[in-house]
Protein backbone atom coordinates (compact mmCIF):
# COMPACT_ATOMS: atom_id res chain seq x y z
CA UNK A 1 0.00 0.00 0.00
CA UNK A 2 2.84 2.60 0.72
CA UNK A 3 5.11 1.01 -1.27
CA UNK A 4 2.53 2.15 -4.13
CA UNK A 5 1.56 5.39 -3.05
CA UNK A 6 6.01 5.91 -2.97
CA UNK A 7 6.62 4.57 -6.23
CA UNK A 8 3.92 6.58 -7.91
CA UNK A 9 6.12 10.03 -7.02
CA UNK A 10 9.46 8.17 -7.30
CA UNK A 11 9.42 10.73 -10.35
CA UNK A 12 9.85 13.70 -8.32
CA UNK A 13 13.09 12.01 -6.20
CA UNK A 14 15.57 13.83 -9.01
CA UNK A 15 13.93 17.02 -8.55
CA UNK A 16 13.65 17.29 -4.69
CA UNK A 17 16.05 19.36 -3.34
CA UNK A 18 18.03 18.03 0.02
CA UNK A 19 17.74 21.84 1.48
CA UNK A 20 14.67 21.55 3.18
CA UNK A 21 15.01 18.61 5.38
CA UNK A 22 14.25 19.30 8.77
CA UNK A 23 14.85 18.51 12.24
CA UNK A 24 12.04 17.21 14.45
CA UNK A 25 11.95 16.98 17.70
CA UNK A 26 10.42 13.66 19.38
CA UNK A 27 7.80 15.95 20.84
CA UNK A 28 6.26 16.18 17.68
CA UNK A 29 6.32 13.03 15.83
CA UNK A 30 4.68 9.91 16.26
CA UNK A 31 2.00 10.83 18.34
CA UNK A 32 -0.86 10.46 15.55
CA UNK A 33 -4.18 11.20 17.47
CA UNK A 34 -5.99 9.90 18.32
CA UNK A 35 -4.14 8.92 21.71
CA UNK A 36 -4.29 4.95 23.00
CA UNK A 37 -4.58 4.98 26.50
CA UNK A 38 -3.68 2.13 29.18
CA UNK A 39 -5.85 3.94 31.98
CA UNK A 40 -5.07 3.07 35.48
CA UNK A 41 -8.46 2.43 37.32
CA UNK A 42 -7.84 2.51 41.46
CA UNK A 43 -10.77 3.05 43.34
CA UNK A 44 -9.65 4.25 46.87
CA UNK A 45 -13.40 3.09 48.65
CA UNK A 46 -13.14 -0.88 46.88
CA UNK A 47 -9.15 -1.23 47.37
CA UNK A 48 -9.69 -2.27 44.06
CA UNK A 49 -7.04 -1.90 40.75
CA UNK A 50 -8.11 -2.66 37.48
CA UNK A 51 -6.31 -1.65 33.83
CA UNK A 52 -8.63 -0.78 30.69
CA UNK A 53 -6.27 -0.69 27.51
CA UNK A 54 -8.23 1.65 24.41
CA UNK A 55 -9.21 -0.66 21.78
CA UNK A 56 -7.51 0.83 18.90
CA UNK A 57 -4.13 -0.98 17.81
CA UNK A 58 -1.15 1.35 17.08
CA UNK A 59 1.26 1.29 14.38
CA UNK A 60 4.88 1.06 14.81
CA UNK A 61 6.36 3.13 11.49
CA UNK A 62 9.79 4.65 10.82
CA UNK A 63 9.70 8.02 11.15
CA UNK A 64 9.67 8.25 7.04
CA UNK A 65 6.16 7.10 7.39
CA UNK A 66 5.80 8.73 10.64
CA UNK A 67 6.62 12.61 9.64
CA UNK A 68 8.09 12.45 5.87
CA UNK A 69 10.66 14.69 5.31
CA UNK A 70 11.87 14.91 8.89
CA UNK A 71 14.84 14.03 10.40
CA UNK A 72 16.41 13.82 13.89
CA UNK A 73 19.21 16.37 14.87
CA UNK A 74 22.14 14.16 15.34
CA UNK A 75 23.02 15.98 18.61
CA UNK A 76 19.22 14.24 20.42
CA UNK A 77 19.04 11.01 22.73
CA UNK A 78 17.02 9.40 19.91
CA UNK A 79 18.55 9.69 17.27
CA UNK A 80 20.27 6.53 17.27
CA UNK A 81 17.55 4.80 17.63
CA UNK A 82 15.23 6.63 15.40
CA UNK A 83 16.81 8.55 12.83
CA UNK A 84 15.72 7.49 8.98
CA UNK A 85 19.19 8.12 8.33
CA UNK A 86 20.40 5.39 10.51
CA UNK A 87 18.11 3.17 9.79
CA UNK A 88 15.88 4.19 12.06
CA UNK A 89 13.94 1.62 14.04
CA UNK A 90 10.00 1.69 13.76
CA UNK A 91 8.08 3.23 16.45
CA UNK A 92 5.22 4.19 18.18
CA UNK A 93 4.12 6.98 20.85
CA UNK A 94 0.51 6.33 20.57
CA UNK A 95 0.25 4.42 23.23
CA UNK A 96 0.00 5.88 27.05
CA UNK A 97 -0.46 5.20 30.55
CA UNK A 98 -2.71 7.44 32.33
CA UNK A 99 -4.02 7.36 35.94
CA UNK A 100 -7.85 8.16 35.62
CA UNK A 101 -9.29 7.53 39.09
CA UNK A 102 -7.83 8.04 42.70
CA UNK A 103 -4.07 7.94 42.96
CA UNK A 104 -2.33 5.81 44.47
CA UNK A 105 -2.43 5.17 48.42
CA UNK A 106 0.00 7.25 50.72
CA UNK A 107 3.48 5.89 50.64
CA UNK A 108 2.61 3.36 47.83
CA UNK A 109 2.90 4.15 43.52
CA UNK A 110 1.62 2.48 40.90
CA UNK A 111 4.33 0.31 39.12
CA UNK A 112 4.20 -0.96 35.63
CA UNK A 113 5.57 -4.71 34.97
CA UNK A 114 6.41 -5.57 30.97
CA UNK A 115 9.13 -7.37 29.23
CA UNK A 116 9.49 -5.51 26.17
CA UNK A 117 12.32 -7.33 24.57
CA UNK A 118 10.45 -10.95 25.34
CA UNK A 119 7.95 -9.39 22.30
CA UNK A 120 10.31 -7.88 20.08
CA UNK A 121 10.02 -4.62 21.57
CA UNK A 122 12.30 -2.11 22.58
CA UNK A 123 10.71 0.90 25.48
CA UNK A 124 11.67 4.30 26.36
CA UNK A 125 10.33 7.15 28.38
CA UNK A 126 10.84 10.39 26.74
CA UNK A 127 11.19 13.05 29.27
CA UNK A 128 11.06 16.72 27.65
CA UNK A 129 13.04 18.35 30.23
CA UNK A 130 16.05 17.62 30.33
CA UNK A 131 15.66 15.73 26.99
CA UNK A 132 16.45 12.21 27.94
CA UNK A 133 15.63 8.45 26.32
CA UNK A 134 15.47 5.93 29.17
CA UNK A 135 15.42 2.40 27.97
CA UNK A 136 12.52 0.98 30.04
CA UNK A 137 11.04 -2.81 30.49
CA UNK A 138 13.63 -4.80 30.09
CA UNK A 139 15.63 -2.86 27.07
CA UNK A 140 18.98 -2.34 26.82
CA UNK A 141 19.33 -4.36 30.59
CA UNK A 142 16.80 -2.38 32.28
CA UNK A 143 13.86 -3.24 34.65
CA UNK A 144 10.88 -5.08 33.89
CA UNK A 145 9.27 -2.74 36.25
CA UNK A 146 8.73 1.29 35.76
CA UNK A 147 7.29 3.55 38.40
CA UNK A 148 4.26 5.18 36.72
CA UNK A 149 5.61 8.59 37.33
CA UNK A 150 2.38 10.78 37.96
CA UNK A 151 1.03 12.11 34.79
CA UNK A 152 0.14 10.81 31.56
CA UNK A 153 2.99 9.24 29.66
CA UNK A 154 3.42 7.86 26.27
CA UNK A 155 6.70 5.73 26.06
CA UNK A 156 8.77 5.15 22.78
CA UNK A 157 8.19 1.49 21.87
CA UNK A 158 10.46 0.65 18.76
CA UNK A 159 10.86 -2.36 16.77
CA UNK A 160 12.91 -4.14 14.00
CA UNK A 161 10.16 -7.08 13.49
CA UNK A 162 6.77 -6.98 11.40
CA UNK A 163 3.47 -7.94 11.83
CA UNK A 164 1.24 -8.43 14.41
CA UNK A 165 2.81 -7.86 17.79
CA UNK A 166 1.26 -8.59 21.43
CA UNK A 167 2.64 -7.39 25.04
CA UNK A 168 1.24 -8.75 28.13
CA UNK A 169 1.49 -6.16 30.86
CA UNK A 170 0.61 -5.88 34.46
CA UNK A 171 0.04 -2.93 36.64
CA UNK A 172 0.07 -3.06 40.51
CA UNK A 173 0.36 -1.42 43.56
CA UNK A 174 4.32 -0.94 45.39
CA UNK A 175 6.28 0.76 47.89
CA UNK A 176 9.20 2.90 46.59
CA UNK A 177 11.56 -0.17 45.50
CA UNK A 178 8.51 -1.46 43.39
CA UNK A 179 8.02 -4.63 45.74
CA UNK A 180 4.33 -5.58 45.39
CA UNK A 181 1.81 -4.69 48.38
CA UNK A 182 -0.39 -7.74 48.47
CA UNK A 183 -3.15 -5.78 49.73
CA UNK A 184 -3.82 -4.83 46.32
CA UNK A 185 -4.33 -7.44 43.41
CA UNK A 186 -2.65 -6.77 40.22
CA UNK A 187 -4.38 -5.91 36.92
CA UNK A 188 -3.02 -8.00 33.69
CA UNK A 189 -3.40 -6.25 30.94
CA UNK A 190 -2.37 -6.69 26.86
CA UNK A 191 -1.11 -4.34 24.07
CA UNK A 192 -1.17 -5.09 20.63
CA UNK A 193 0.82 -3.29 18.02
CA UNK A 194 0.92 -3.56 14.18
CA UNK A 195 4.31 -3.19 12.92
CA UNK A 196 4.57 -1.46 9.12
CA UNK A 197 5.93 -1.62 6.92
CA UNK A 198 7.55 -4.86 5.92
CA UNK A 199 11.07 -5.34 6.22
CA UNK A 200 11.24 -5.56 2.24
CA UNK A 201 9.14 -2.06 1.50
CA UNK A 202 11.36 -0.43 3.86
CA UNK A 203 14.81 -1.49 2.56
CA UNK A 204 13.02 -0.21 -0.75
CA UNK A 205 11.72 2.95 0.35
CA UNK A 206 15.01 3.36 2.04
CA UNK A 207 16.64 2.79 -1.09
CA UNK A 208 14.92 5.29 -3.10
CA UNK A 209 16.03 7.86 -0.67
CA UNK A 210 14.09 10.11 2.27
CA UNK A 211 14.57 12.59 -1.09
CA UNK A 212 11.53 11.19 -2.76
CA UNK A 213 9.43 11.57 1.11
CA UNK A 214 10.31 15.15 1.28
CA UNK A 215 9.24 15.66 -2.67
CA UNK A 216 5.61 13.82 -1.54
CA UNK A 217 5.45 16.28 1.81
CA UNK A 218 5.58 18.88 -0.32
CA UNK A 219 3.39 18.05 -2.64
CA UNK A 220 0.57 16.65 -0.28
CA UNK A 221 1.19 20.69 0.98
CA UNK A 222 0.77 22.15 -1.95
CU1 LIG B 1 -2.30 10.43 26.36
Amino acid sequence: MYLNKYLSFSGLILTAGAASLQAAELSGVGQVMPMVHISIEFNEFSGTLGAHVDSEIPQLTPLSIASPGDSFNPSAPWFETLDPSQEGQAFTRRFGFVSTLDPAPSNRSFWISLDAPSAGLEAYYYRETPATFDPIFGTDGSDFIWEYPGSMTHPVFTTQSTGNISLSGTIYIGDATGAIDNTYAAAPFTLNFTAVPEPGTYALIAGLGVLGLVALRRRQQG
